[in-house]
């Protein structure tokens, strides 16, 4: 049997069903998840190239978690200071998707300003802020 053949005989519904099959091959396409959500952390997303929200505030004694929520293979960090003026107060290293990264308890009241090392050219990447209120 010829392929021309095999194609004209088959049904309408085999090729885009194979086409779906490829797609799912090619990229696992679950978006990752935030993990479980734990008593005295407070949540920061990463995703489409952005802290959500850009400003957190949280009490003294608590922590803040960032997590990579990117559906593309896309590395990010929060890392306290500014570009070129990092404060050494915390860095989560290269966070891949479905990564997350815990401050410790942030101990006193404060205002504390954040960037992502492989975005520091993005508006909404740079100058994100945890305020620490009693
Ligand atoms: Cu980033």
């Amino acid at each position: 049997m010829s392929m021309i053949r095999f194609f004209r005989s088959a049904p309408a519904m085999v090729r885009p069903t194979f086409a779906l099959a490829v797609l799912a091959g090619l990229c696992s396409c679950t978006p990752p998840s935030r993990p479980p959500p734990e008593e005295g952390v407070i949540d920061v997303d990463i995703r489409n190239i952005a802290f959500i929200p850009k400003e957190v505030t949280i009490k003294v004694g608590e922590r803040v978690r960032w997590t990579n929520l990117e559906s593309l293979p896309i590395l990010h960090t929060s890392t306290s200071g500014a570009p070129g003026a990092e404060d050494g107060i915390w860095d989560s290293g290269l966070l891949s998707p479905g990564e997350s990264f815990t401050t410790e308890p942030f101990p006193e009241v404060g205002e504390f300003v954040y960037f992502c090392v492989t975005h520091r050219m993005r508006p909404s990447m740079v100058n994100a802020k945890v305020i620490v209120e009693p």
